[in-house]
């Protein structure tokens, strides 16, 4: 779209008008960045703000780019809110800051990233939510475009803000969406959209579970193809009558989903064979419903099957997801940092053959880690505990099993290496965020790597 285009979506779908609006960019990270330079391309002023003191580097990148930007940092400041008629505002922010509940009142719109993205995108947009397994679907997605031959641009929650991808000038888009962007997003209206699975997670951030939910669901703006989990209850009431939609399931009852035939399992469509589960290379059950979501919103996208499928036996796993790190003396060490909540957490347990030793903990985020019991009595010979909430967890399952308190990552793994015997796995699966002892799981999947090999070493 052109530039004149873009703006004239703008002003008819957000109001936004060049000469009078006031824009203000709540938050600078990763996505204010982005927004910021997306409105200065198109010429339009706005003011940045941010509650904290900013590290140099993503300033200094916009005041390269825009030296006389109006920003305001360490704090919410009032004056800026109280004159915007439109606040962008970062998926890290919440919505409930006093500074932005009384712009709403006082009229001020409320937008996302996404908003202004849905504005400016011509081509048909994908987009993927759900409690788990968005970054891994997004991603089987995106591979099955690209074996199409199909030029994408995949990014959003998964890590390159969507407004940074419209640069590509793609033919498809396909966006990973959290709750938080959604919450605050109106204008998307994608080709297919999905919501994988809805299971407690951000409760220091929603009400209750279904407001929570009801988040999620707003990725069904429009009349795309939703594509419905036949499995979760939640996300299966989405349906919408008269709608097309397509469902994906471990049972036979959904339109995408395993089959046996002649002893063998298979990833099958209406009775159709497809691709036998064998034939995946990444493991556990709920990775078998990610493929099967993944082939149901490339159906959608009307991607052929061949190319569908080579991308599915190609793709080896993200890293930070059930990722097999090392094995020492007989012992298989497995990194699944990525596991910010319980549902993560019990879906790693149950991919697992044998009992585990497990390492869990860091920042529940409001959770009742009660949920987690059965899977950890099931599962776990004994769990390292570690992080901030870790004497919530201890209360929620120390009568299930065995429960160790470890002062950090290090010292989990040292622990965990003197409970395991030759043959059994270590499993880092947190079920918690990671961000009161780490930067983000990142770090905290690196540090445990780190801390194995030196177990090696
Ligand atoms: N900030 C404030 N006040 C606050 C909170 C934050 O001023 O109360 C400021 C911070 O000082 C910082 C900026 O806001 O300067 C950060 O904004 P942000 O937290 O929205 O983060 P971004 O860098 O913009 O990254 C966001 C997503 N982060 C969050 O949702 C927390 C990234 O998802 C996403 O990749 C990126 O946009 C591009 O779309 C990360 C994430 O953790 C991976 N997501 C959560 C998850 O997956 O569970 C939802
Ligand atoms: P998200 O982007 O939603 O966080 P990821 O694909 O990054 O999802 O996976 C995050 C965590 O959830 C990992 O620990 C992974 O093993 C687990 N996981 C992935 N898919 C599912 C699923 N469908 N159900 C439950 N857990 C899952």
């Amino acid at each position: 779209m052109d530039r004149l285009a873009i703006k004239e979506a703008l002003l008819q779908s957000l109001g936004i008008d060049p000469a009078h609006s006031r824009i203000l960019v709540v938050g600078l990270g990763k996505t204010g960045v982005s927004v910021a330079l997306f409105l200065h391309r198109l010429g339009i002023r706005f003011a940045v703000v941010d509650s904290r003191r900013k590290e140099r580097t993503l300033l200094d990148e916009l005041l390269q780019e825009v030296p006389d930007t109006p920003v305001f940092t360490g704090g919410f400041h009032e004056a800026a809110f109280d004159v915007a008629t439109h606040l962008v505002v970062s998926p890290g922010v919440a919505l409930t800051e006093r500074v932005i509940e009384h712009a709403r009142a006082n009229g001020a719109r409320i937008l996302s990233d996404i908003d202004l993205f849905a504005c400016a995108v011509d081509r048909p947009v994908a987009a993927i939510t759900g409690s788990n397994g968005k970054s891994t679907v997004t991603t089987m997605l995106g591979n099955m475009a690209e074996a199409a031959g199909i030029e994408t641009a995949v990014g959003g929650n998964l890590g390159t803000p969507a407004l940074d991808l419209l640069e590509s000038h793609a033919e498809l888009y396909v966006l990973e969406l959290s709750s938080f962007q959604l919450e605050r997003t109106s204008r998307l209206r994608a080709a297919a959209a999905t919501v994988l699975n809805v299971t407690a997670d951000h409760m220091d951030r929603y009400r209750d579970m279904a407001d929570y939910a009801r988040q999620k669901q707003k990725i069904f703006a429009g009349q795309g193809v939703m594509v419905l989990n036949a499995d979760d209850p939640v996300v299966a009431a989405m349906r919408e009558p008269g709608r097309r939609t397509l469902t994906f399931g471990l049972t036979e009852a959904a339109d995408f989903h395993v089959q046996s035939i002649d002893g063998r399992e298979w990833l099958c469509h209406a009775g159709q064979s497809l691709l036998p589960v064998q034939g995946l290379q990444v493991t556990g059950r709920h990775n078998v419903a990610n493929a099967l979501a993944a082939l149901a919103l490339g159906r959608a996208l009307a991607l052929p099957g061949s190319a569908m499928c080579q991308a599915l036996r190609e793709f080896k796993g993200l890293a930070h997801r059930m990722q097999k790190v090392a094995e020492i003396d007989g012992v298989t060490w497995i990194n699944d940092s990525k596991a910010t909540n319980i549902g993560a957490c019990v879906a790693a347990l149950q991919g697992v053959q044998k009992k585990v030793i497990l390492i869990a903990g860091g920042d529940c985020k409001g959770a009742d880690m009660r949920e987690l019991a059965p899977a950890v009595q099931d599962k776990a010979r004994a769990v390292v505990l570690l992080g901030k909430d870790a004497p919530l967890i201890t209360q929620a399952i120390s009568s299930a099993v065995p429960v160790y308190p470890a002062e950090d990552l290090q010292e989990a793994v040292k622990i965990a290496a003197g409970l395991a015997n030759p043959g059994e796995s270590v499993l880092l699966s947190p079920a918690c965020a990671s961000l009161d002892q780490f930067k983000n799981y990142q770090e905290r999947g690196e540090k445990f790597i780190a801390a194995v090999r030196s177990l090696a070493a």
